[in-house]
């Protein structure tokens, strides 16, 4: 049974540390700066789940690891506050967001406290306080000034069930990401930020950042370069559109063109026969979600306008078609449609019966089925006949340029964000409208916009804050004169684009960050957080670092150096955690039984960080068990006294091995391996008790062992280490160093005897068993008995090998 009772061990070694203020961040400090961050958390009301703790303990054990090795670590915690999870917990429970939001921080503070670890509470930040929002309202209007952010109306995903418009990356197959419902459009005006204007850049600085491949690529393919070209098209009776290609060299082959349905053209080019189709058919579309439209295995769909367009390279006449495989938002918004060519072309001109006419040819000659998407050999392509794909797109794009008629265009997927939620719990955007000055930002120096307490936020489709008249109405900063408020709020992902920036300086009332500062503190040197978020926080952010870089307002321009996502835990079912399931592991249940520092350690043991797994109930009760040996060798070992200090070969080998890989293993987030590491050694020390021990070593081997332990168990080792006679606190030593040389083993000097005289003598590894000895003395000396056989091979370890031989 163990003496230790680690929940009053905790509370013990937690309120020493908050009395010392031992992990308050020294701004004067000499050392190097390490800035640790965990992607701060919404306060749900849920409570802290295992997820929870497995990302914030295990990035606290490698903050104490950086701590003990002489950086200066910066490590910071606070909310994402604002957002739809507090509105519609309101909305069904009458609790108003924010006393449910500040509620539920202060039960998470708690929990968070009780997992012990290193954050200095003094830098917090809450995104939906004034203090913070305030500044999320200035970064606004510096992007407004800086014409980064903009309105425009739009065809924008609704959700019919939550009221409110989303993101592109909030529609998961077609569907609300929050409540699964089907996405429909509305058009509403909207503001937008940029960031496609930083494409490029975002592209560039991922070859700079240490994060995993797997983000960098979907970052990649979020952002979504194209290098292709434009072609122009006359419209018979006048007028013109571009179309966007990557497969110019296909030209010759475009039997049609293709708009979207909701391109503006649509309306001006139909003929009076065809328009009524053509309204029906945009009313079809507009219900369709974007991924189901961009499906090639989707049915086709579409109607002709009735008018004609003509193909630059060839002045062929082609019949102009509305379908909603095209989508108005990449590119121009119109395609030049190669059946032969393409897949979906293809199956829209077999249904609608237009022709197919092939213009590639593979390399090899042979007639392939269509359509034929791979690159080949160009064919009835007039002049161009006999060039590749590659040298066809060159020079029919070269050739449209001279005319003016289209040339080389890279286009990128990725799209500006839209920023406006028709949502009450978010900072309001800091916009007015006035009758005669247009719009206007609100002056900085009367910011912040106050977000209302008393608003009905019951979703009917406008925005709650529209039904506040006295938020509403406002005058006009420029003219006095009546003006209206933007009665939007901001999405939540603005809120925590910058929040990194704000935690060194989070108390500052001129500023949202003072330059200097920051850029001492900055760029995060490790941040750790989920995977899901690569393509939306992680960019975002990233992007908001990057304009602010060029604003002049920051020094540097990727906001986190290295990146680690940690994996998911599953139930020990195999499954994802789950109230329906009923699989969920509770960690206040778990912390009650075994004490944080067990969980901590379950959790850096049980899992490979990255990948994660399912949860095992005998893994924690054996780190349980294994804790509880720890505690009786201290016991043991804490009264010793005398003995010389006579360094024990495989105790001293073990130890410094375990210090040469749990050094090399957390700065990797290998918590698992560095863990196994410990335990060998515990193994190793008990063996030695087991015959005459020199206490004087066995006590220096014993308190290395709590330094090994402390970024794992804190409190446990804190408290070890003072029964061992250490002084205050184990989080002020240094972590211990590799001796090398313990590392090699002491070597023996043997014998060969062959047929009872003495031929060699060689070295070998003093633990090198019978086997190893037999193996090396056959390959090394085999020609002290060449041409005769062995009758009898003899190896006494350490001394002698002996041969007989006839
Ligand atoms: C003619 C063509 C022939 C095409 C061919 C492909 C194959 P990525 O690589 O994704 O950029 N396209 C252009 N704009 C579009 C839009 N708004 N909606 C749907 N499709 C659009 O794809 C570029 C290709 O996608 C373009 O090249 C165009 O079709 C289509 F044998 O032009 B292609
Ligand atoms: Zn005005």
């Amino acid at each position: 049974e163990s003496k230790l009772n680690f929940t009053e061990n905790e509370k013990k070694w937690q309120e020493k540390w908050a009395e010392t203020g031992i992990y308050k961040y020294d701004k004067d400090s000499k050392k190097p700066k390490h800035y640790v961050l965990e992607m701060f958390s919404y306060p749900s009301g849920a409570k802290l789940h295992v997820g929870h703790w497995y990302n914030y303990s295990l990035s606290d054990t490698y903050a104490r690891f950086m701590r003990m090795n002489g950086y200066n670590v910066f490590h910071p915690m606070g909310f994402d506050a604002f957002g739809l999870p507090a509105e519609n917990y309101a909305i069904k429970t009458g609790i108003h967001p924010q006393d449910s939001t500040m509620q539920n921080i202060e039960t998470m503070e708690e929990q968070l406290k009780a997992i012990g670890g290193t954050w200095d509470w003094d830098y917090e930040v809450k995104t939906c306080m004034p203090d913070y929002y305030k500044w999320t309202q200035w970064c606004f209007l510096q992007l407004y000034k800086h014409g980064l952010a903009y309105r425009k109306a739009a065809p924008v995903n609704w959700c019919p069930s939550c009221n409110t418009v989303l993101a592109n990356e909030q529609v998961v197959e077609g569907c609300c990401e929050r409540c699964g419902t089907q996405v429909t459009k509305k058009h509403l005006t909207q503001w937008f930020f940029k960031i496609t204007d930083y494409a490029e850049q975002l592209l560039e600085g991922l070859g700079r950042i240490d994060w995993p491949e797997k983000t960098k690529l979907m970052q990649k393919n979020w952002i979504g370069k194209s290098q292709g070209g434009e072609v122009k098209f006359d419209i018979v009776g006048g007028g013109d559109f571009t179309v966007f290609t990557t497969r110019a060299d296909t030209l010759f082959g475009c039997t049609y063109v293709v708009i979207s349905p909701e391109h503006p053209l649509v309306e001006q080019i139909t003929t009076s026969v065809q328009l009524p189709a053509v309204k029906e058919y945009q009313e079809y579309a507009a219900r369709a979600s974007e991924i189901d439209r961009l499906s090639t295995t989707r049915e086709k769909t579409g109607v002709f306008t009735g008018a004609y367009a003509v193909n630059p390279i060839n002045g062929r006449k082609v019949p102009i078609w509305t379908a909603d495989y095209v989508l108005a938002s990449y590119g121009t918004g119109c395609v030049m449609a190669v059946p032969a060519h393409d897949e979906r072309d293809y199956a829209f001109a077999e249904k609608y019966n237009l022709p197919i006419e092939r213009v590639i040819r593979s390399k090899d000659g042979s007639d392939d089925a269509l359509p034929f998407t791979e690159h080949g050999i160009l064919v009835n392509s007039g002049k161009y006949d006999g060039l590749t794909t590659e040298e066809g797109k060159q020079a029919v794009l070269g050739a449209l340029a001279k005319e003016d008629r289209g040339g080389f265009k890279i286009n990128y997927r990725l799209r500006d964000w839209l920023v406006s939620r028709q949502r009450y719990w978010g900072a309001p955007i800091p916009m007015v409208y006035c009758e005669k000055c247009g719009e206007v930002p609100v002056p900085e120096d009367q910011l912040p916009v106050q977000l209302p307490y008393d608003v009905d936020f019951t979703p009917d489709g406008t925005s709650p804050l529209a039904k506040n008249g006295e938020f509403v109405n406002t005058t006009c900063p420029v003219c006095g004169g009546p003006a209206k408020r933007d009665v939007d709020t901001m999405d939540t992902f603005v809120c925590s684009s910058w929040y990194y920036l704000r935690y060194p300086d989070n108390k500052d009332k001129k500023e949202a960050w003072n330059r200097e500062l920051i850029d001492s503190m900055l760029p995060v040197d490790k941040y750790i957080g989920g995977a899901e978020h690569a393509c939306m926080h992680l960019l975002y952010a990233r992007f908001f670092t990057k304009a602010f870089h060029d604003m002049g307002y920051v020094g540097f321009d990727e906001p986190f150096s290295s990146l680690v996502h940690q994996g998911v835990i599953l139930g020990p079912d195999g499954e994802k955690m789950s109230k329906s399931r009923g699989n969920v592991i509770s960690p206040d249940e778990l912390i009650k039984k075994y004490g944080s520092d067990t969980l901590r350690m379950y959790l850096a043991f049980g899992f490979n960080y990255v990948e994660g797994g399912p949860w095992n109930d005998d893994g924690i009760k054996a780190v349980s068990r294994f804790l509880e040996r720890v505690e009786r060798l201290v016991d043991a070992v804490a009264p010793m006294q005398g003995g010389s200090g006579q360094l024990d070969f495989d105790v001293n080998y073990q130890l410094n091995y375990a210090v040469k890989n749990v050094a090399r293993d957390i700065p990797q987030f290998s918590f698992n391996t560095a863990v196994a590491r410990i335990m060998e050694l515990v193994n190793a020390m008990y063996k030695y008790m087991d015959g005459q021990p020199d206490a004087a070593f066995l006590k220096e081997a014993a308190k290395k062992l709590c330094l090994l332990l402390a970024p794992f168990a804190p409190h446990f080792a804190e408290e070890m280490w003072s029964r061992l006679g250490g002084e205050y606190s184990i989080f002020n030593q240094d972590f211990p160093v590799c001796d090398e040389s313990a590392l090699k083993r002491p070597v023996v000097n043997m014998a060969v005897q062959v047929n009872g005289k003495v031929r060699a003598k060689f070295d070998i590894s003093a633990d090198a068993g019978r086997e190893e000895i037999e193996r090396y003395v056959r390959g090394e000396f085999a020609e002290l008995w060449e041409g005769k056989e062995i009758v009898k091979f003899i190896v006494v370890p350490g001394r002698i090998v002996n041969i007989v031989v006839k």
